[in-house]
């Protein structure tokens, strides 16, 4: 039986629900190859532990420079063994390119080699990923530039709409708006509520979401005496609720903990639940899509998530992601939970992550389904092959579609 949860979990096609993933039409935001593999902020908080290289002296360097120190410090000084790493061997395998070269040369003529939109084809099909999320930043005025010059993505890749410009950083996003045009005031006094509600609807036209979404810093809370909690109240909730648009927190992040690092510079918090509780009981007519980036908040999710039917756990975000952790979270969950939550989603930000964090992730959830199931045949019932499906199904695409009210697949 162990065979077979293994093989219906690697047939099965996922929806990856949130990633940093464009498609060939976003033009410089599609990451692929071995430079922008190397050059993801997982590798590079890892590269400054194990090289004398300064901060700055790295960030003077260009892709392929950094690219070649990472390669070097980590992959040739070193042995590669953090899940970050990891990844990047399971990509080199997946194309049958030697995981134990000196220089990038090979991986580099490879890649270039490649048709993109047939190497995208690709991955998403080794990747078995049937339909992409993608972050979509109505605030940076380059992504903007795109959807307003008519892009339509791939069929494959759908918008969720990002509001951390408006909900973190208010006091710019006013700014902003206002030099576009718009009559809106820092003190949300006046029209502004309703003129940033317009501006929310002319861009869930533009992008069709398949859901709104924020991360929020360790110490946020709700209900506050703030702006944040006006914007929610006032303007974002009201948002998903005309829209039938669910609202994702992703919760716990502390940005900036060693500014020196650039991207790679956040940290991570203990977060307060009863925030999330309360708009969860606030808005029983809002569905909430939630993660928290903290060990210490798994627990309390999934409880949380049995209080609220209108709550659905997913991921394991960032620094969880990896196999000892993802496999503790989803037995947490499955015990908690059964199959009503959202296992993984793979934050990807370059396209050949979909293959490693996919086939890592399948690996270890599916060791934690194997073992509830034996749990369950040892109290007495045996489940079925269908029953595997079905529950497969149900958490890598049924929970979402019913969240967002649509199908996908
Ligand atoms: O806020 C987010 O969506 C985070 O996932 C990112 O900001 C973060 O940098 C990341 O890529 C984590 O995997
Ligand atoms: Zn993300």
């Amino acid at each position: 039986m162990s065979g077979a949860v293994e093989t219906i979990i690697r047939t099965t096609p996922v929806v990856d629900i949130h990633t940093h993933v464009f498609p060939p039409e976003f033009g410089a935001m599609c990451l692929s190859g071995i430079d922008d593999l190397l050059t993801y902020h997982y590798l590079i908080a890892e590269t400054f532990r194990s090289t004398e290289v300064s901060h700055a002296s790295f960030w003077k360097m260009n892709k392929a420079e950094r690219a070649d120190l990472v390669w070097k410090t980590l992959f040739v000084d070193n042995t590669p063994l953090s899940e970050a790493t990891r990844g990047i061997i399971s990509v080199l395998d997946a194309f049958g390119l030697n995981p134990r070269a000196t220089t990038l040369a090979e991986a580099r003529t490879f890649f270039h080699s490649r048709d993109l939109k047939k190497h995208f084809d690709w991955v998403m099909d080794a990747a078995l990923v049937s339909t992409v999320v993608m972050t979509n930043d109505p605030f940076n005025e380059h992504e903007a530039w795109i959807w307003k010059a008519g892009t339509i993505p791939d069929q494959r890749f759908h918008a969720s709409l990002r509001l951390d410009a408006l909900l973190n950083h208010w006091d710019d996003a006013a700014r902003q708006l206002a030099g576009e045009g718009l009559p809106v005031n820092a003190g949300l006094s006046g029209g502004t509520t309703k003129e940033v509600r317009r501006f929310l609807d002319n861009w869930i036209e533009r992008m069709q979401p398949l859901y709104l979404a924020v991360s929020l810093s360790v110490d946020f809370k709700f209900p506050e005496d703030d702006i944040t909690t006006r914007l929610l109240r006032e303007v974002v909730l009201p948002t998903a609720r005309d829209h039938k648009l669910a609202l994702a927190l992703m919760v716990g992040v502390r940005r900036g903990v060693n500014p020196a690092l650039r991207s790679a510079g956040d940290g991570l918090g203990r977060a307060d639940i009863t925030a999330l509780e309360r708009l969860c009981a606030e808005n029983p007519d809002v569905r909430f899509l939630a993660t928290f980036l903290s060990r210490e908040n798994q627990h309390e999710l999934c409880v949380t998530a049995r209080k609220f039917n209108n709550l659905m756990p997913f991921g394991c975000w960032w620094f969880l992601n990896n196999p000892s952790i993802v496999s503790e979270i989803t037995r947490e969950r499955l015990e908690l939970l059964g199959p009503s939550f959202i296992p993984q989603h793979s934050d990807a930000r370059v396209l050949e992550q979909l293959l490693y964090k996919w086939g890592h992730s399948r690996q270890v959830i599916a060791d934690a389904l194997f073992d509830s199931y034996e749990h369950l045949r040892c109290s007495g019932r045996a489940v079925t092959r269908e029953e595997i499906v079905r529950d497969v199904t149900r958490m890598f695409s049924g929970n979402f579609e019913e969240w967002i009210g649509r199908s996908l697949v």
